[in-house]
């Protein structure tokens, strides 16, 4: 009788938002599309538009918001320190919460996984009061369910308020 070949990893589809509001947003958050595209361990889906989006937190510049939708082999710890990796290499330095950064990579969803570590929640633990978040998301998986409201991105999307986030065409 001949082997079946296990499948090695099981692939998990997750998604990423992607900010940037210090240098130039628009080619970091491409590059930042690119170096997770061309990461071993993960096939990029769906990316949606950029948006100009209105601080939340402390005074600072508008953010350019995504996101996109990836399929990855990688647990979700590995997956973090990926994204922690390349923010590095785009120059992120960490000072006040929520003050400007060059590129910020935040994990939302994973498959339909809750988890809750220091390190790292899944989902975003403030992704479903996020319109910089939702608005882009819904774009791209407006179906998928966030696990902790059991309700769509598309529904979630309805609740915020939308005024601040701007289509770049
Ligand atoms: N990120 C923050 C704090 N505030 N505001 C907008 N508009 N977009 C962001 O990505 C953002 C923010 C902390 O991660
Ligand atoms: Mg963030
Ligand atoms: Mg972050």
């Amino acid at each position: 009788m001949s082997a079946i070949p296990a499948p090695n990893s099981a692939s998990v589809r997750s998604a990423i938002a992607l900010g940037s509001n210090l240098g130039n947003s628009l080619q970091t958050l491409e590059s930042a599309i690119i170096s997770l595209a061309h990461t071993p361990e993960i096939s990029l889906q769906a990316r949606s538009h950029w948006y100009q989006t209105k601080a939340v937190g402390p005074p600072q510049p508008d953010y350019l918001n995504g996101c996109i939708l990836l399929t990855t082999s990688l647990k979700p710890h590995a997956l973090l320190q990926v994204l922690l990796d390349i923010e590095k290499q785009f120059g992120r330095v960490r000072r006040e919460r929520w003050g400007p950064r060059t590129l910020d990579l935040d994990l939302l969803l994973y498959g339909d996984r809750i988890l809750h570590t220091p390190n790292l929640q899944i989902p975003h633990p403030r992704m479903t009061e996020r319109a910089f978040v939702l608005i882009p998301l819904a774009e791209i998986a407006p179906d998928w369910i966030e696990p902790v409201s059991g309700k769509a991105i598309a529904d979630l999307v309805q609740t915020v308020d939308c005024s601040e986030v701007h289509l770049i065409p």
